[in-house]
């Protein structure tokens, strides 16, 4: 059979990048745009603009010139046919917004292949020469103005899965409606940066994606539609406002292409005319995609910051993370929880172990077995938290139970008996921590009954749950990031969590763009009826296993009910903050 080849774009902060795979899932080629580098006329700092009020933007312009960029540098290469590509899609840096002018949908329907993107769409295409950044945070203001619209932030998150957030486009757009009244009224359409790039290839104005619409603080999740509510913090005109963002977004469950590439990139750089564009989504959904993870598999991201990503099928949002509608698969949504206090926090009490900054003492002390910290718990937030949300804060404990009734008394203390103890309590409770705040988005059948944790009630965030709420365990692990390469921080995380079938450790260095390439490579065998497998089956069964993931094995039972006595005195310690 011939080869055919699918692309997976990224358009994230820094940089543009193209991935290209074949039928096989093999990687056949990576071309990259970095904005500083590569476009250094826009004079951006890492991809954006820092305004002298905060705000921070990214000029469209430079987006439309890294689009012909990556294709010309594409179409250069000689192993490289683009007429072998069948099926696009990608991810974009989520949150952002791209706002048109009432000419621009109509002037993406006749691109000139004769002159450039930029050329021909910049700047009467857009009412907005820029876009809001992800990093932005001017937007306190309508932020107050959403949470108070919807009765607070666990009413907002219980709505659009998240509490009101700065970089969240619904506020952003508010700001713009607010502070640039002329801009709105000139704006006709508004896109998110992942339907901007599908209207871009695709060659008209393409609706916004339904997971990636999730990220803005207006889409009533449950409803599957926009909150008219919310929709109204924008402007009383709710009906204007649905119609600026193109109508209902294009549901998840729904797969069909957006369209066929326009034909400037048929006739500019030689793509095939049957080339389907497949909606593109947020960078954090394209992520899962990127991996074979079903429904209860957890992904551990241990950057700077720890991310967890995790496939549920449990709505149960809270103001300390956000959960979106599953890009890929019905009735499914992705929970991403994130913990500022990640690497940083390990790397101090690093520090304090090795001045020379190695992990060597650090990595004995959380395997010890000798060293004992049964009855202690710490806490170690160098920076504000956001689960919990908490300012700046330490706790160090040593605590008893009663046997009985298990309930738990603490004795704070100013320090523990070493660093060493620091070290082997930090990975405990960073690891027990994401542990209760995915229990409630595993499911009920993900209880492990051999173990019975009692029917004491249990506090975290803004859950009051019987102990045994936490007896759960995900299917599997995927970690993944800097950390990850630590086998001891691993080892003891795969402890605490627990996963009930296997824990892997992985390197995505591509992770956003490999997972548009999946997509596109499945809608296009599932909307040819030439596969009846959903995407995560399909990825379970095609993936690499033998070489793109190294298989952990599995935890011991014993170690992850031992670490089942610390969380009510997590509960206790948090309560202490
Ligand atoms: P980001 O995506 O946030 O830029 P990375 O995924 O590259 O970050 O991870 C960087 C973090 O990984 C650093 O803060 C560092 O502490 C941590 N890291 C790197 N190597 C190790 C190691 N061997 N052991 C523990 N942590 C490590
Ligand atoms: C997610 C978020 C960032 C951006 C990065 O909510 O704001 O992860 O998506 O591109």
């Amino acid at each position: 059979m011939a080869d055919t080849y699918y692309l997976g774009f990224d358009l994230s902060t820094q940089q543009l990048k193209c991935l290209v795979i074949d039928q096989k899932l093999k990687l056949i080629h990576s071309e990259t745009v970095e904005f500083d580098q590569d476009l250094p006329h826009y004079n951006t700092h890492k991809g954006v603009y820092i305004r002298e009020d905060g705000s921070i933007e990214c000029p469209v312009e430079m987006w439309l010139e890294a689009v012909d960029l990556v294709f010309l540098r594409m179409s250069k290469r000689e192993h490289l046919d683009l007429k072998l590509v069948r099926a696009v899609s990608g991810s974009c840096q989520q949150h952002g917004s791209v706002y048109w002018t009432s000419e621009g949908p109509k002037m993406l329907e006749t691109l000139n292949p004769k002159s450039s993107l930029k050329d021909l769409l910049f700047p009467s295409a857009f009412s907005r020469p820029v876009a809001p950044n992800w990093q932005d945070h001017s937007t306190g203001e309508e932020c107050e103005a959403f949470e108070k619209s919807s009765g607070g932030p666990q009413q907002l998150a219980q709505i659009t899965g998240s509490r009101a957030h700065y970089r969240f486009t619904g506020p952003q757009i508010m700001k713009i409606a607010r502070k640039e009244p002329k801009v709105y009224r000139n704006t006709a359409k508004i896109s998110l940066v992942s339907s901007f790039l599908a209207s871009l290839l695709s060659g008209k104005f393409t609706k916004l994606e339904e997971a990636d619409a999730c990220g803005m603080n207006l889409y009533d999740i449950e409803k599957r539609d926009y909150d008219d509510n919310l929709l109204c913090n924008i402007d009383a005109n709710v009906a204007d406002v649905r119609e600026k963002l193109g109508g209902d977004p294009i549901p998840s469950d729904k797969v069909e292409p957006v369209g066929h590439i326009a034909s400037y990139f048929i006739e500019k750089y030689g793509l095939n005319s049957k080339c389907e564009i497949y909606p593109f989504t947020g960078d954090n959904l394209a992520t899962i995609c990127s991996l074979p993870l079903r429904k209860n598999d957890v992904l551990v991201s241990m950057g700077t910051s720890t991310t967890i990503l995790l496939v549920t099928d449990q709505y149960h949002p809270s103001p300390n993370y956000h959960l979106f509608i599953h890009p890929t698969l019905p009735g499914h949504y992705m929970g991403m929880i994130c913990y500022c206090n990640g690497s940083l926090a390990r790397e101090r009490i690093r520090d304090q172990l090795d001045g020379n900054h190695d992990w060597k003492l650090f990595n004995e002390a959380v395997l010890s077995k000798t060293l004992n910290t049964d009855n202690e718990l710490g806490i170690y937030f160098p920076l504000g938290e956001i689960v919990p949300s908490v300012p700046s804060s330490y706790r160090r404990a040593t605590f008893t139970k009663d046997a009985t009734t298990g309930s738990v008394t603490l004795n704070l203390v100013e320090n523990f008996p070493s660093v060493a103890h620091d070290a082997k309590n930090i990975v405990e409770s960073q690891a027990l921590s994401c542990r209760v705040r995915i229990s409630p988005l595993l499911s009920k059948d993900c209880a492990d009954t051999t173990y019975h944790l009692g029917q004491n009630t249990v506090h975290f965030d803004y859950d009051n749950f019987e102990l045994s709420e936490y007896a759960k365990r995900p299917h599997r692990a995927f970690f993944v990031g800097g950390a990850s390469k630590n086998d001891a921080i691993v080892d003891r995380f795969a402890e605490v969590l627990g996963a009930s079938d296997a824990n892997f450790r992985l390197e995505t260095p591509n992770s956003c763009a490999l997972g548009g390439c999946y997509r596109a490579l499945w809608s296009h065998l599932f909307f040819s009826k030439q596969t009846e497998t959903s995407f995560d089956k399909f990825l379970d069964k095609t993936f690499r296993w033998g070489t793109d993931v190294q298989n952990l094995g599995m935890g011991s039972k014993e170690m992850w009910q031992h670490h089942n006595e610390k969380i009510a005195v997590l509960s206790a310690l948090e309560a202490t903050l």
